[in-house]
């Protein structure tokens, strides 16, 4: 985005606008996860979800993005919301990734009840959100968002632009935990070893 125009004014700015409830959007890009792109992250494997009905076309989350500008240091913001449920016990989440080494992030609780797992090296934590809560990740952490309520959990991400992330790593290694519903209206996050890291009520 250049800041002027060729007869030297101010160019004008970029602007977008998301309507939450039914996903309308003007500038931005909707992307939409089902069950089907989250193929081996749940720990549940993929034939016994098709074995216990959930349809591969069953929405997991969206993400609305506005472009920023890396030359004019305009920060890319993303609305995500993800619904809510869960396959196999673990609750409905994002694939999660992790940023290029100079580029962290904040987030920002807009509707719902969820969290943030992160993970550098072998350090797991789970930063709980509600509606107004701020959490500001370093680049080198790995993150994964989880609703752990029964409504959409809706945040905001503000990141450098452009967006670069890296899947792959999860997409193989994982989080190194999961966020499970375990009875009622309780919730746990436990490591792959089993070790209780945080629980909490959805
Ligand atoms: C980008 C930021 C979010 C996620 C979005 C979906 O840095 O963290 O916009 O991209 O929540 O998650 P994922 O893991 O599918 O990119
Ligand atoms: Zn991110």
């Amino acid at each position: 985005m250049a800041a002027y125009n060729s007869a030297g004014e101010p160019s004008a700015a970029w602007t977008g606008r998301l309507a939450p409830d039914d996903w309308a959007s003007e500038g931005g890009t909707v992307t939409v996860r089902t069950l089907r792109e989250m193929r081996g992250l749940f720990r549940r494997n993929f034939e016994e979800m098709q074995q216990a009905d959930l349809s591969e076309d069953t929405v997991i989350y969206r993400v609305w993005r506005l472009r920023g500008d890396e030359e004019q240091h305009i920060p890319e913001i993303s609305v995500t919301s993800i619904e809510p449920g869960e396959v196999g016990g673990e609750l409905f989440m994002t694939h999660g990734h992790r940023h290029p080494s100079n580029r962290g992030e904040t987030y920002m609780c807009l509707r719902g009840n969820g969290g943030i797992l992160v993970r550098d090296r072998s350090h797991i934590r789970w930063y709980p959100m509600r509606e107004g809560d701020v959490v500001q990740l370093p680049a080198a952490w790995a993150h994964r968002s989880v609703n752990t309520g029964y409504r959409p959990f809706v945040f905001s991400g503000h990141y450098s632009a452009p967006f670069t992330v890296s899947y792959d790593e999860i997409l193989n290694a994982g989080m190194g935990a999961a966020v499970m519903h375990v009875a009622g209206d309780l919730y746990e996050v436990r490591t792959n070893e089993g070790a209780l890291l945080a629980h909490g009520r959805r």
